[in-house]
């Protein structure tokens, strides 16, 4: 019974489809196709993730991600237009249609991944909570604990406000938070001495204190006191665009784990005899016509970035962060692409 309704429910969804004559790839990918761009959210100015660079091009891993997303559906990786959005005006951005696609260091979350009409594709970037400390002001500080009752910098609109409140709650510590809308404000407020201490993902502490000439005076602090997946966040139900999305990012790190790089992929998709590889290049099989694509969807975003390893080598290694978590799962990390086939 319950067989018979599901195949009539079926058939009804497919008299549908074809009365409005729709091959419907989805609204997003739709629309990205018939204007030829795609639109990226992504940081105003977060060195390593996305920044502007010396020719006033945006740069780096979030950046990176957008040119292969644009690679892989487009065919160019200079197929996008870069929006830049504060912390506070990325989800309107994402909600409104402004952009098709967040890709701007925001946490992985159940609230974000359920309640806000948006869902997430993967983790781009595994981070964590940290802190930073002016060790000619606060010498003695050597461990959160030391901050017991300092006055703490912080970015409203963020994870990381209520982080600090819970980590506090539950380490019987007392911080005095000064909240600041915007990371400038945030950081200059820090770095001017209002604060003991600025606390952000240990990757924007990273990015502020690579810029800094001043930086041989302040000290990150050993502890991480939260988990920040860091990922793609895009509108839902929108699966077509979805699965492009959540495969790019497997893709690339599938490339790192089987050794396709940027200069090889080419030749790789021609000569080599490792299914693994011959899949992913398209050689074989039908991972591209699965996702609506071609065949050389991911030769073509390996071709544009290289693979994950060479992507946080160019961009984040500069920064001083190691691979931790972000590397392979094979190597000691997190990075897990799932197979295909
Ligand atoms: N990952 C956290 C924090 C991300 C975040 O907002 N970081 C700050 C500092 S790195 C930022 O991007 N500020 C820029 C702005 O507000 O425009 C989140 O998703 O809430």
């Amino acid at each position: 019974m319950l067989r018979k309704k599901l195949i009539a429910g079926a058939a009804v969804a497919l008299a549908l489809g074809a009365a409005a004559g729709t091959a419907s790839a989805g609204p997003t990918l739709d629309a990205i196709k018939q204007r030829g761009t795609l639109v990226c959210g992504v940081h105003t100015g977060l060195t390593g993730f996305s920044a502007p660079d010396k020719a006033g091009k945006y740069a780096g891993l979030d950046v990176d991600y957008c040119k292969a997303l644009a690679a892989a559906i487009l065919g160019s990786e200079d197929k996008v237009k870069y929006v830049p959005l504060t912390a506070q005006q990325r989800f309107t951005a994402l909600q409104s249609g402004e952009v098709d696609i967040l890709s701007r260091n925001t946490t992985w979350n159940s609230k974000r991944d359920t309640t806000m009409g948006s869902v997430f594709a993967g983790t781009w970037f595994y981070d964590g909570q940290a802190f930073v400390v002016n060790t000619k002001k606060n010498a003695k500080v050597k461990k959160l604990a030391d901050l017991n009752k300092a006055a703490i910098c912080v970015e409203t609109g963020t994870t990381t406000e209520r982080n600090l409140a819970d980590y506090a709650r539950a380490n019987k510590l007392t911080f005095k938070p000064v909240v600041f809308e915007g990371q400038e404000a945030t950081e200059k407020a820090f770095q001017s001495g209002r604060c003991d201490a600025y606390t952000t993902d240990a990757s924007g502490i990273a990015a502020m204190l690579v810029n800094l000439p001043s930086k041989a005076d302040y000290t990150v602090l050993p502890d991480i006191i939260s988990k920040e997946p860091l990922g793609p966040m895009l509108r839902r139900n929108d699966q077509e665009f979805f699965a492009i999305a959540r495969w790019t990012i497997f893709a690339l790190q599938q490339a790192e784990e089987s050794g396709v790089t940027k200069a090889n992929v080419a030749q790789m998709k021609k000569d080599s005899k490792d299914p693994t590889i011959q899949r992913l290049t398209g050689a074989t099989g039908e991972v591209g016509k699965g996702l609506g694509l071609d065949a050389d969807w991911a030769v073509r975003a390996i071709a544009a970035v290289g693979n994950y390893g060479e992507i946080y080598d160019r961009n984040i290694k500069p920064l001083g962060l190691s691979r931790g978590p972000n590397a392979l799962w094979n190597k000691g990390g997190l990075m897990y692409p799932v197979p295909m086939d």
